[in-house]
């Protein structure tokens, strides 16, 4: 194939997967539907980040950058428009933030033409990834990232060992960045930090995820939180545990807060993932749980077991049998958008409201911690069928 032709081949599979329109799957679960295609993927990405196409330099046309996977956007509403801020990976594992947006929040997303530049701090960032961008009552859209660099303790033939720390930034349209310094906490570690849209005793409140490893929590783990007086030095001081890791259940092993709670009549509505150890390593799925109002610690609601689990080709990929979250929306009209990543490789969304998802929650049996209560909840179910 020649260049001009190659040059078309391209054009016309990109073109066709950017017109693709997205198809809801019925009849779900009554709690959300899923989407039968993917919103996001490497292959989203415009060609002219993959390609030179000047033919003197790159007389095959091959692929001069390679993208990885595209996944854990974060997500907001701006002036109309569906923004998922993604996790790009390319093949050099590098991570690095792009702007893809969308009409409406279901297909057709379409990157900005250069993916974000963040400015680094006086410590660069090894790798930076799984924005949470939140909308805060003082102004500013702040994204809150993991930056990772390599441990400086680590010995020389450890090339592994790593730190995460929580990495911070400001902005008002999600092209020009603000960096502030990173997030200082008690934790040795850092990941899946969120801001709370609202001040608290007029201070910033922070979702925090302590771990003493870069892998295993350790002794840390649980939903954390804390406060800080401002954003441009952040200093959670004392952090607490909200939501605690638990012994059989999905979110044994480490657990993380997702995008920023949504507030509703009820409560704040959290979405999370939980992490346990299987013998084909690790799983990921998310889960749902509610907190007070007026006491943004205290867990109000939360039903037992998932609430989304990697399933069929969300099952596969990069990092296989991992359902990841840190973007949602909500729309005026109480649709909510749920987007997530399969596999560390790709991006999905689900459709919901904010009553099912109220009713989810506070209807749900919360998890029993055993068998026999798995089994009572059943029979209550069954008795309530047959009493009509
Ligand atoms: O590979 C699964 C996820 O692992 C990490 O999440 P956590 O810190 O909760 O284990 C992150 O690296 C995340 O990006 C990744 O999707």
């Amino acid at each position: 194939m020649n260049f001009d032709m190659r040059r078309q081949a391209l054009q016309q599979a990109y073109d066709a997967l950017m017109e693709r329109p997205n198809k809801q799957i019925s009849p779900g679960n009554g709690i959300y539907n899923r989407y039968a295609y993917p919103v996001l993927t490497a292959m989203h990405t415009p060609l002219t980040w993959r390609y030179d196409f000047r033919e003197p330099q790159n007389p095959y046309l091959m692929e001069r950058f390679g993208i990885n996977g595209v996944f854990n956007a974060g997500a907001i509403k701006l002036n109309g428009k569906y923004l998922l801020i993604a996790r790009v990976e390319g093949m050099d594992r590098k991570s690095f933030f792009a702007v893809a947006e969308s009409d409406n929040g279901i297909d057709h997303f379409r990157f900005h033409t250069h993916p974000v530049v963040m400015p680094e701090t006086s410590d660069p960032d090894t790798n930076v990834y799984d924005m949470r961008v939140v909308q805060h009552e003082d102004g500013w859209i702040y994204g809150l990232f993991c930056t990772e660099r390599r441990d400086p303790a680590a010995s020389p033939g450890d090339q592994s060992a790593a730190i995460a720390q929580c990495g911070l930034a400001r902005t008002r349209d999600l092209t020009d960045w603000e960096r502030l310094p990173d997030l200082v906490t008690p934790s040795p570690q850092q990941r899946n930090v969120v801001l709370h849209p609202e001040f608290i005793n007029g201070k910033y409140a922070f979702y925090t995820r302590p771990q003493d490893g870069f892998i295993n929590t350790g002794n840390g783990g649980g939903i954390g939180f804390g406060l800080a007086d401002c954003m441009e030095a952040a200093v959670v001081k004392e952090e607490i545990v909200i939501d605690e890791k638990v012994y059989h259940t999905v979110y044994e092993a480490k657990n993380g807060l997702g995008p920023a709670p949504i507030k509703t009549a009820k409560g704040w509505l959290h979405l999370a993932h939980g992490v346990r150890n299987t013998a084909a390593g690790l799983r990921y799925v998310l889960y749902l749980f509610m907190t007070d109002l007026a006491n943004v610690t205290r867990v109000i609601h939360k039903p037992g077991g998932y609430f989304m689990a990697p399933e069929g080709e969300e099952r596969v990929g990069d990092v296989s049998n991992v359902l990841f979250s840190n973007g949602w929306i909500a729309d005026d009209d109480g649709k909510v958008f749920i987007y997530y990543a399969s596999s560390d490789t790709r991006m999905h969304v689900a459709v919901s409201t904010i009553d099912q998802l109220v009713d989810y929650v506070t209807n749900t049996a919360e998890d029993g911690l055993r068998s026999a209560a798995s089994v009572e909840v059943v029979n209550k179910l069954i008795a309530a069928n047959n009493s009509f």
